[in-house]
């Protein structure tokens, strides 16, 4: 089956994918698809719209870390979860750490704030910009 991903290059999220992708030497095409104004049809591969997403013949998928595991699980490869359980719940923790709390602040926060609001007519929330640089730091 030919696999697709959505996605836009600058996202942590859809370079996780392109990273593991160009790990495992798995054959795909990359479709660019931005983080907002996305069309009708992609609500239908990625629900909340958000990037990265996946077709794999009939199969969509959304959130990289589902789609990680999907293509670790379909196509194996190189390992990539570790050898152990104990490696593989540490790659995991490692995941989530990156996801939803670096992520939260980074993307979500800086990176949104700086960039994107700017670009599409919004303006910088600077208290919440510097609040998140503060959480940053210690990390
Ligand atoms: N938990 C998701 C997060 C993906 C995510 O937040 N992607 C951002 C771009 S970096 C996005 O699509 N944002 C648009 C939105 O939230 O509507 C994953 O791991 O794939």
């Amino acid at each position: 089956m030919s696999l697709t991903l959505y996605g836009a290059i600058l996202s942590p999220y859809v370079r996780k994918i392109r990273i593991q992708l160009a790990e495992q030497l798995i054959p795909h095409e990359l479709v660019q698809q931005a983080p907002f104004r996305q069309p009708d049809w992609y609500f239908e591969i990625s629900p909340l719209g958000r990037i990265p997403a996946i077709k794999d013949g009939d199969l969509a998928l959304a959130d990289s870390a589902v789609i990680a595991q999907y293509i670790q699980d379909s196509r194996g490869g190189a390992p990539l979860f570790g050898d152990t359980p104990e490696q593989a719940a540490r790659v995991r923790w490692l995941e989530k750490y990156a996801d939803y709390e670096v992520g939260a602040l980074a993307t979500h926060t800086v990176f949104a704030n700086r960039i994107l609001k700017p670009l599409t007519g919004g303006s910088c929330d600077d208290t919440a910009v510097q609040q998140a640089l503060e959480k940053l730091s210690p990390l």
